[in-house]
């Protein structure tokens, strides 16, 4: 392994070795989608999901669509990290303030342990999209907090632990529609409630991503910098193609970009990512990595319908990014 992970082993990732003939920096399960759509006798679509190793096992935040179509988060847990038992009901969050309380959607979860809980970070209705904020011990009760920014905003991702003694969020100013813009920009929090001190981090760039880009998983810290795995569309005539890439950025100031990679890792090219509710989308919420052999195994929703799971090593991903600049 030529870079350090800093984090805990994970000797039960989820893993499979490179299939003969793969040429991508990193590799799809040929399982996938390893969540189905109708996995609950509700859902419509489970797809851009956050999961975490918890209790010797995994546990996660699940976006699942109901056939009425309202977008809800749901709580699960799994042995493997491949099977999922989701619960048939959404999360109830508990909050003290009716104002905060008050569900409208839910949608696009992302979970990051922090010192002594899991923060769930999602996109909130609240007089329009913004990052609602709760944190759980158990993944059984869910405590809800401020919402972290003004509306409009979607991809609020948390580091997973304080910067220069301050919570810290990646998050993407949107609009109240589908957004043919957007940069994404950190924001840092003494205290979970109040958050400032805005800083622009990244914005579109290269052709795969010239629409708009957003954080996918929680970043993870290595020796080279933070990898930061981010979605990026771009605007086809047949509207739009969301792939998904990674930079580096710096571990004291993450608003720098050290290095930012000029070719995507991932991009819909299977049936089910380019088939379904959405077509054309692979759309990262979650990653796990292991920090003894540098494995790494990240969640996508595939076409607003399923869910997906990639392989790879964070060597390769961060050397990636190095030689394609
Ligand atoms: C974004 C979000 C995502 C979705 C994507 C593609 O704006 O709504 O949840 O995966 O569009 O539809």
């Amino acid at each position: 392994m030529k870079y350090q992970i800093k984090g805990s082993a994970l000797r039960n990732i989820p893993w499979e070795d490179r299939p003969e003939g793969e040429k991508g920096v990193i590799w799809r399960s040929p399982h996938n989608p390893i969540i189905p759509r109708d996995l609950l006798p509700t859902s419509n679509s489970i797809f851009n999901s956050a999961v975490v190793p918890y209790e010797g096992a995994y546990a996660g935040v699940f976006r699942c669509d109901n056939t009425n179509r309202e977008m809800r988060i749901h709580s699960g847990r799994s042995k493997d990290g491949i099977h999922w038992d989701i619960d048939e009901k959404p999360i109830t969050f508990q909050c003290d303030d009716p104002e905060i309380g008050l569900f409208q959607y839910a949608y696009d979860p992302r979970v990051c342990f922090i010192e002594d809980r899991y923060y769930v970070t999602w996109c909130n209705g609240y007089h329009g999209p913004t990052i609602g904020v709760a944190y759980t011990h158990d993944f059984k009760t869910f405590h809800q907090l401020e919402n972290a920014f003004l509306p409009y905003n979607r991809n609020g991702v948390m580091f997973p632990r304080k910067i220069n003694g301050k919570f810290a969020m990646l998050s993407r100013p949107s609009d109240t529609g589908h957004t043919p813009f957007g940069d994404i920009f950190y924001s840092e929090s003494p205290d979970m409630v109040y958050w400032g001190k805005h800083r622009h981090v990244m914005g579109r760039r290269h052709a795969w991503e010239s629409t708009k880009i957003g954080a996918g998983p929680v970043p993870i810290e290595t020796s080279e910098g933070w990898l930061l795995i981010y979605h990026g569309v771009l605007t086809s005539c047949n509207g739009y193609v969301y792939s998904f890439g990674a930079a580096l950025l710096d571990l004291d100031e993450p608003w720098k970009v050290l290095a930012r990679g000029k070719a995507y890792l991932l991009s819909p090219q299977k049936q089910y990512e380019l088939m379904g509710d959405v077509p054309n989308v692979t759309f990262p919420c979650a990653a796990l990595v292991d920090s003894d052999t540098n494995r790494i195994a990240i969640y996508y929703g595939a076409a607003d319908t399923s869910t997906a799971i990639a392989y790879g090593y964070v060597d390769d991903i961060i050397d990636h990014i190095r030689n394609n600049c």
